[in-house]
């Protein structure tokens, strides 16, 4: 088994004690290209994660040993699954493990970008802090408000149940009308740009996919109500970075609270410049509990292929 991503330390340990593990030569940056084809010389199954670029052609160029790709992550935008599919891999994820810890960084998102709590943590460490004032660092308040969700699946429903604690109106735009079981009194808009005046907080749910690409732009961004909060936990690419940095300029957005980034561990010079972002270093699912459960399911998959040849229950190719 080639590990290409240090893992935490149970589950290397396990990993160890079912498998001959090749373990990963550099963590930052991640393999990728021909370092990654190379790594998995010999492997019967390969584990990544995002940052591991799975190329069409790294999948084209690894060795025939290789039957199963499993990502340490829901999303698998970082794997080309028709070039997967065409050599007849595997490939496997680790959904439902990392909704809670995801959906809690949404919260933190959108609470520390309305907050301020970046700015205000900033200057708290700079030492700069001369004293409560009544109009000092006034956010936006979160209760009572509408939250706008795209993408209601698992992540987008558990937002949602956060956000009903405190007291705001669920709208959401998913490509079906979900089940009141499911979705209780949330609001269905077929569309995005239905959505999208509707939302005092917009929090992005949806995969990165080629139709979700700069899905937020300048067009959209538009439509929200002057002064809306824009959280962004899924990834980098649903958002147009130049049109979201303008209307964070034109004060369209109030603020806007990012955990992910296009072509990270890049992140637009216009988000640090911005005062009124809140950006973390893609943290979601950044828990020791949550990190545990996603290799231990990733290792579960690996085990149906490798060591008892069925199914994995989280086949996505
Ligand atoms: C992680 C994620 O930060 O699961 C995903 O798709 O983006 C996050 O859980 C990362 O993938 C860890 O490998």
């Amino acid at each position: 088994l080639a590990l290409a991503r240090t893992l935490p330390d149970d589950v290397e340990a396990r990993a160890a004690r079912d498998y001959d593990v090749r373990a990963a030569p550099v963590d930052t940056p991640a393999l990728g290209g021909e370092a990654l084809v190379a790594h998995a010389d010999g492997a019967d199954g390969l584990l990544v994660a995002p940052g591991n670029a799975v190329t069409a052609e790294v999948i084209q160029a690894l060795p025939d040993c290789v039957r199963v790709i499993a990502t340490f992550s829901v999303g698998f935008d970082h794997i080309d699954l028709d070039a997967a599919r065409a050599r007849g891999l595997i490939v496997t994820n680790t959904p439902d493990v990392l909704t809670d810890a995801t959906a809690d960084i949404a919260m933190l998102c959108m609470l520390g970008a309305a907050r301020r709590a970046g700015e205000g943590e900033a200057m708290m460490r700079a030492g700069e802090w001369i004293g409560w004032a009544p109009t000092q660092m006034m956010g936006v308040q979160v209760t009572g408000k509408r939250l706008g969700i795209i993408g209601m699946g698992r992540i987008g429903r558990a937002v949602a149940k956060r956000a009903r604690a405190f007291d705001m109106t669920i709208h959401y735009q998913d490509s079906k009308k979900l089940d009141t079981a499911v979705v209780g009194d949330a609001i269905y808009h077929a569309t995005v740009e239905d959505l999208l005046p509707h939302c005092d907080f917009v929090s992005l749910h949806c995969p990165a996919t080629p139709e979700t690409t700069k899905l937020m732009n300048a067009e959209r961004l538009a439509l929200l109500p002057k002064g809306a909060v824009l959280v962004n936990t899924a990834r980098g690419t649903v958002v147009d970075d130049e049109a979201v940095i303008a209307a964070l300029k034109s004060g369209q957005l109030a603020a806007a609270g990012l955990d992910v980034f296009t072509g990270e561990p890049n992140v637009h010079p216009g988000y640090r410049d911005q005062p009124n972002t809140f950006l973390l270093p893609h943290l979601g699912s950044a828990t020791i509990e949550t990190r545990n459960a996603m290799g231990f399911r990733a290792l579960d998959n690996l085990d149906a292929v490798l060591l008892r040849g069925e199914a994995p229950g989280d086949r996505v190719v």
